[in-house]
């Protein structure tokens, strides 16, 4: 298998086993927190931030597993965090919502729905101040472009030509609601297009169109600084929180859920992999090994972690 490949298929399926391994979690209780799987939308991730330099930097929302790993965030302090424990990423403050690893450039990531964005423009105008050759990626869904910040924040991008790709993974459900009954149309470009700023939409569950494509535009944006928007459609498999379905409620429609649950990135992936002569069974099986010894590991260690100490709870609260 070519490195390349290597590469792509361990970090897709690294973020597939951690987050089967959260949900499982989540179902027998032992985990409490409330968690945003992005299974079924790992390809965004898994494309970007395969381009992105280690100073390179993410930002992220509520659901922030997929970006947070696909940049090489610590995998321990992360489970540790899902638990509250003390050696969390944020000492077991914040949770799932609130995923980070500022040593490999993964900022930040915030729940409330495109609060995120200003932040990440405010990042990679600091970028451009410092004269930094280094490009800055927010992720977020399709109801963040609903707020007024999403908008002023791509004007002031486009404005003063900062660094960031805005990457707009659109499930098209803001929890239970179609896009449809919430945006004149599914083509968000169009947002992107009224403040001049370049864009791509294309189908966000092929791997290897996502990496390639962003591999060219991370490229322009770091010879030439400009925001570029990239939407990227998806769908994700199960409820908007937390590990069960909730298709019984039907909100989604049956031939939908059934076209984009078989347009899934991981058989995707297999599937070119295949078409390309490129599986190895004996590789994917050792990779597949390597991961689960470092996911029950984190897990292992998360559990027999401490939670923080009661008497800290004052600590990082601002006066
Ligand atoms: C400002 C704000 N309003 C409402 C919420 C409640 N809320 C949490 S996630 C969510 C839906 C977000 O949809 P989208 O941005 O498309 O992301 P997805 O969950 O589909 O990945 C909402 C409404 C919130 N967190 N912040
Ligand atoms: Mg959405």
């Amino acid at each position: 298998m070519k490195s390349l490949y290597k590469n792509l298929f361990s970090s897709l399926l690294k973020l597939r086993m951690t987050e089967n391994e959260i949900a499982k979690k989540y179902s027998e209780q032992e985990m409490r927190c409330p968690v945003h799987l992005s299974i079924g939308q790992e390809a965004a991730a898994v494309g970007v931030c395969s381009n992105l330099e280690l100073q390179d930097q993410v930002y992220s929302t509520h659901r922030c597993h997929s970006h947070y790993l696909a940049k090489g965030g610590d995998l321990r302090s992360m489970i540790s965090e899902l638990y509250g424990k003390r050696s969390g990423c944020c000492g077991g403050r914040g949770g799932s919502m609130h995923l980070m690893d500022p040593s490999v450039g993964m900022m930040l990531s915030l729940p409330i729905v495109a609060s995120i964005i200003p932040i990440a423009v405010g990042a990679a105008l600091s970028l451009k101040l410092k004269k930094k050759k280094n490009v800055i990626s927010v992720f977020f869904g399709d109801a963040a472009v609903e707020e007024g910040v999403f908008h002023e924040s791509a004007n002031f991008a486009s404005l003063n030509k900062l660094p960031i790709v805005f990457v707009c993974e659109n499930n098209k459900y803001s929890c239970f609601t179609k896009i449809n009954e919430r945006q004149p149309s599914e083509d968000i470009t169009r947002l992107a297009k009224c403040h001049n700023i370049s864009n791509l939409r294309m189908n966000g569950n092929n791997l290897i169109n996502v990496y390639e494509k962003s591999k060219m535009i991370i490229q322009q944006i770091k010879k030439k600084p400009e925001p570029f928007f990239l939407q990227l459609d998806t769908y994700r498999h199960v409820e908007h929180c937390g590990p069960n379905s909730d298709d019984n409620l039907n909100y989604r429609g049956k031939s939908e859920l059934n076209n984009w649950l078989k347009d899934d990135p991981l058989e995707n992936f297999i599937k070119f992999l295949k078409g390309e002569n490129e599986y190895d069974q004996k590789i994917v099986n050792e990779i597949n090994d390597k991961i689960m010894i470092e996911i029950n590991s984190a897990f292992k260690f998360a559990k027999n972690d401490k939670f923080p100490n009661p008497a800290s709870i004052k600590k990082f609260v601002y006066a």
